[in-house]
């Protein structure tokens, strides 16, 4: 099928070349208009349009995307809804008319951005696959000025709701309608063939935003990656800060020497569980199992001075008050205190009933933020919360401040902020509505995955979405027939050794997925199902290697030392599979 689209936009190449299309004249003249299908009340400033060309326009060294170099025309206007006074600001990347392959590509953004994914390679990677690609600024004025957190509020006490909308799935699902219409008149797309494939790719916010389209603008496209989402919004923020409350709840504040002695001896310990010692952890499942860390009780640790604080960044990246602090020299021997904490942090936040609010990173992963040295007081104490805060102070108390207090904040409190999260953001931010139907039954296909040593957002949430769309739509299958259904459309990879949308260095040798669009291509257009995805090695000695990463609920196991197979256990899935005990309501 791909060959047939092609070839009948060579046609089109002939016709009209770059420097004949990037003009804002000819742009203006194939703005989409409303019969075109664009949403109702949305009028384009014809005066705003923009074009420029860009030509050997290059990317190298993106995780995501395999080197590129690109010729394209950048596209851009604003729109305004009927009586908002707002303006949102949509931009465009056209490939060379010669290369355009009947594609167009949504893009979003990560932490508080709504564009820009991957550090602003994925726009360069849906054109180099020729395809139309787009992003929206979502209205918040600055093109990578201004972020969601800096609007949500309109003052003290005053939510913006048209922005929590746009930000939760309208400005993107806006971005690819218009997209869509202008991309079909643009390339004069139905001319010949009567369809545009649509696709949207993000990871992280982005990947939060790649559900949300797939739950509520299914119709707008054929397939979806989604990258590490934090999606199960109100609990996924207030998880940013679950480490250092849960151990201030237990009032035990290990060293920072501690975490990493133990986070080291972790990966040694299960290097080899997978069948095949290379430094990487890609059987969490089983290391969780038999890795005992009260093993670790009694060993000596120590660590030089001036080593990092913090294990894991968290998912507001944008540290806005990141105070320095310099950690001593330690060492000393890990106690049952140590152990306990560790256990708390590997077993996820509980409610002091002991039942689970969220869940934990899987073992090898790091905790996120736990703990750093108060050169004031001379001792260890919580790693303040910075911008991860402001979920609690902006978001949820609708105040313009960006610290939260943590002081006697407890396990119960972080479950009472999320049960607020989930009642306020139910129909905007929350990103779990488990009923795909409409996705799956226009076609639609997503290709969901999440590194397994991810400090940041716990890839066992993941599995836990994939869980619920199983259970609601296959409730008479057992687990392996209902998989098999899913499979047909919608496949989980778990990447072992993955950080959060990153290479992780303490695991050089895992791969990390850069051939997400291509696989997504080949399954809508020719129905090659990705049965394993690429992951390529980025860095350390074997660079370049691209491994196989299996679709759950299989896992990858090194038979004779070198040949990889993925297998399923049954007591391996369970490991991954945890309830969430402390809600009255389904948490999907
Ligand atoms: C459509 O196809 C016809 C015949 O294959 C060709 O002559 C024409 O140039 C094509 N038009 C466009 C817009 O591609
Ligand atoms: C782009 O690269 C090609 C091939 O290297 C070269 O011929 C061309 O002059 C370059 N164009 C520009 C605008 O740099
Ligand atoms: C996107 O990211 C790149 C690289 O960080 C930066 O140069 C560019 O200005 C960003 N663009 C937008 C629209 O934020
Ligand atoms: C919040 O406070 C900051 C700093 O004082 C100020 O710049 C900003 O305009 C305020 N935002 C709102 C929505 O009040
Ligand atoms: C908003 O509330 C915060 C704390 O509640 C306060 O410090 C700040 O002055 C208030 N801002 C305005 C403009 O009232
Ligand atoms: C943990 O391992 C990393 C990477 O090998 C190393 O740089 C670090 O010094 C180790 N830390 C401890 C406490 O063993
Ligand atoms: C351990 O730390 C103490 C001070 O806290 C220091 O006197 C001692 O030399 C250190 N030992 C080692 C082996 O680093
Ligand atoms: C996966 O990697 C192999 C080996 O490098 C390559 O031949 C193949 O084209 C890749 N698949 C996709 C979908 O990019
Ligand atoms: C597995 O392969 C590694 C690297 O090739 C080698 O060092 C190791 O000895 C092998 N282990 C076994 C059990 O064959
Ligand atoms: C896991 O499952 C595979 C088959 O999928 C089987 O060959 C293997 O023995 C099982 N391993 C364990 C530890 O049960
Ligand atoms: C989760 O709940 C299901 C259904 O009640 C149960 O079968 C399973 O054992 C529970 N899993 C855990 C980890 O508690
Ligand atoms: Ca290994």
């Amino acid at each position: 099928m791909y060959s047939v689209v092609a070839a009948a936009f060579f046609g089109v190449a002939t016709a009209s070349s770059l420097s004949s299309v990037c003009t804002t004249d000819y742009v203006t003249s194939v703005l989409p208009t409303s019969s075109d299908d664009i949403p109702s009340g949305i009028t384009i400033d014809t005066s705003s349009v923009t074009a420029s060309i860009y030509r050997n326009y290059s990317v190298s060294d993106a995780t995501f995307w395999e080197d590129m170099t690109i010729n394209f025309c950048e596209v851009s206007f604003a729109y305004n809804h009927q009586n908002a006074d707002d303006r949102i600001v949509v931009q465009y990347w056209m490939p060379d008319p010669d290369s355009f392959a009947n594609r167009f590509l949504a893009t979003g953004g990560a932490a508080y951005t709504i564009n820009n994914g991957s550090g602003g390679a994925d726009m360069a990677g849906g054109v180099a696959f020729g395809a139309a690609t787009g992003y929206t600024d979502g209205g918040f004025p600055h093109w990578g000025g201004t972020d969601f957190d800096d609007v949500v509020i309109l003052g003290n006490g005053t939510a913006n709701w048209p922005a929590i909308y746009n930000w939760g799935y309208r400005a993107i699902a806006e971005m690819t309608q218009i997209g869509k219409a202008l991309t079909n008149n643009f390339f004069d797309v139905g001319t010949n063939t009567t369809k545009l494939y649509s696709y949207f790719i993000g990871c992280s916010e982005g990947g939060r935003e790649a559900i949300s389209q797939a739950q509520r603008a299914p119709e707008l496209y054929d397939g979806i990656v989604a990258g590490a989402p934090a999606m199960r919004y109100a609990q996924q923020q207030v998880n940013h800060i679950a480490a250092p409350v849960q151990i201030q709840t237990m009032g035990h504040y290990p060293p920072s020497c501690v975490f990493e002695t133990v986070i080291n001896a972790t990966i040694n310990a299960c290097d080899g569980m997978d069948g095949k010692v290379d430094g990487v952890v890609a059987r969490s499942d089983l290391c969780f199992q038999n890795f005992d860390i009260s093993t670790m009780l009694g060993k000596s640790y120590s660590c030089a001075e001036g080593s990092t604080t913090s294990l894991g960044l968290g998912y507001g990246k944008k540290r806005k008050r990141q105070s320095s602090s310099v950690t001593p020299a330690q060492n000393g021997t890990i106690s049952a205190k140590d152990i306990a904490v560790i256990q708390d942090l590997l077993t996820g936040l509980k409610d002091s009933d002991g039942n689970l609010v969220y869940f934990p990173f899987q073992p090898t992963a790091g905790f996120g933020d736990t703990t750093v040295w108060d050169s004031t007081t001379e001792s260890w104490t919580i790693t303040s919360p910075n911008s991860n805060g402001e979920w609690v102070t902006k978001f949820l108390h609708w105040q313009n401040v960006t610290e939260l207090d943590m002081t006697g904040v407890t396990n119960d409190d972080l479950k009472a902020w999320i049960v607020e999260g989930m009642t306020l953001y139910m129909d905007s931010l929350q990103t779990t509505l488990p009923d795909l139907t409409p996705f799956h039954s226009k076609g639609g296909r997503l290709l969901h995955f999440h590194g397994e040593a991810d400090s940041s957002v716990p890839p066992t949430g993941s599995i836990h979405y994939h869980e619920s769309v199983r259970k609601v739509l296959y409730p008479e299958l057992s687990f392996s027939e209902g998989n098999e259904q899913l499979n047909d459309w919608y496949r989980f990879y778990l990447v072992p050794g993955a950080a959060h949308c990153a290479i992780n260095a303490e695991q050089p040798n895992a791969g990390f997925p850069r051939d997400n669009f291509a696989h997504m291509i080949q399954w809508v257009e020719e129905d090659v199902v990705p049965t394993t995805i690429n992951a390529t090695v980025q860095s350390g000695a074997n660079e370049g290697e691209v491994q196989k990463i299996c679709t759950w609920p299989s896992r990858p196991y090194w038979k004779d030392n070198n040949t990889m197979i993925c297998e399923e256990n049954a007591s391996s899935v369970s490991a991954m599979l945890w309830n969430l005990t402390a809600y009255v309501m389904p948490v999907y």
